[in-house]
């Protein structure tokens, strides 16, 4: 397989990198490509040092498949142009992900959906990767009626910038701002920019994109995003009203026999998903998972992911192997 990796400089495209190497992802040529700017510069990719190229360049090589981390610009212009030669897409921006036209993929779920006629695919949010794929065995079982998540995010989400302000005040350095205000000792409950109706993006993408992804809109989520001062992992509560009544011995096993979801959850031992634990890695971390008192059939959980690996690299590369796998591409 013939791969490019756009972005492959950028803070989701070197974790991209990291993954297609760890997972022995079968490839006969890499194209490692960045902006104008980098053109040129080298990177290594498993002991071998590449160059840089441009996306015009990229192209020009016909890959089989393309791995966008370029933001939604990039995808939004060169996507297309990558599918119309027959090169298959998968994007990790937002640009494509609501397109009716587009797939929006999370392998565990529905990535029986996809054919050979898929050229760009998205990949959803990060925030939305972590919650459906635990979410989607008690869907299943119990099928949902309504979500209301409150996310904790990792400054990583931000990119580059933001990581460094962090940096920066932890070290007493006045520097280039990412957010509006200080990050460190402090919430944010804004992440995104805010849309007319009073919520920001990163909200609207919680609640809309879940919807998608089950093929199904008889649920409803509504969200709200805050960002806090951890470094990378997105943590989430998430308080789930289900239609049928549950046990809480049974959603316990359904999320532990669920690919991908490993259950964290023992209040005798103080064992419960923390962003520092789940730092590289793959899985989705699921604990605090008991009963809301408050009303029937309803469910609170404290969901933890790594939001640069299953949040977005890894769920990229799986979808990539699926493609492979069913040759899809
Ligand atoms: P570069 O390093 O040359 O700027 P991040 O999300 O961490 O900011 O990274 C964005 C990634 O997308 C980087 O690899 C960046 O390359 C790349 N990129 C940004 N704009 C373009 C573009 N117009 N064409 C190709 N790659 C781009
Ligand atoms: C964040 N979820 O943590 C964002 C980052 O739509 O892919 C990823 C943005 C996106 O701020």
């Amino acid at each position: 397989m013939k791969v490019a990796v756009v972005g492959a400089t950028g803070m989701v495209g070197e974790v991209v990198l990291k993954v297609l190497a760890e997972r022995n992802f079968p490839i006969t040529e890499m194209l490692l490509v960045a902006s104008e700017r980098s053109v040129g510069k080298k990177l290594m990719f498993q002991g071998k040092e590449h160059t840089l190229i441009g996306l015009e360049t990229a192209l020009a090589a016909k890959p089989d498949l393309a791995i966008f981390s370029a933001g939604g610009e990039t995808s939004l212009e060169w996507a297309p142009k990558f599918a119309s030669a027959g090169i298959t897409v998968v994007d990790n921006s937002s640009a494509w992900r609501m397109d009716p036209s587009k797939k929006l993929i999370v392998p565990e779920i529905n990535a029986h959906e996809l054919t050979k006629e898929d050229k760009i695919i998205a990949n959803p949010n990060c925030s939305t990767i972590q919650m459906v794929l635990a979410l989607s065995p008690l869907h299943r079982k119990y099928k949902m009626k309504r979500v209301v998540v409150s996310t904790y995010q990792s400054v990583s989400g931000t990119g580059v910038k933001a990581v460094k302000q962090l940096e920066n005040e932890i070290a007493g350095i006045q520097g280039e701002m990412a957010y509006p205000y200080p990050i460190g000792k402090n919430a944010l409950p804004h992440c995104d920019v805010f849309l007319e109706n009073g919520y920001t993006k990163e909200e609207m993408k919680l609640s809309l994109e879940p919807l998608k992804i089950f093929n199904d809109n008889s649920f409803s989520v509504t969200a709200t995003a805050v960002r806090i001062p951890t470094s990378g992992g997105h943590s989430e509560s998430v308080n789930v009203e289900f239609m049928d009544d549950f046990d809480l011995t049974e959603v316990r096993k359904l999320l532990s026999e669920t690919q991908g979801i490993v259950v964290q959850d023992n209040t005798d031992t103080n064992t419960y998903p923390m962003p520092i634990y789940a730092h590289g890695k793959d899985d989705v971390f699921v604990g605090r998972i008991r009963r809301d008192e408050t009303q029937p059939n309803t469910l609170n959980m404290w969901i933890v992911a790594d939001n640069l690996r299953k949040g977005a690299a890894t769920n990229a590369v799986q979808i990539a192997e699926y493609l492979v796998e069913n040759s899809l591409v």
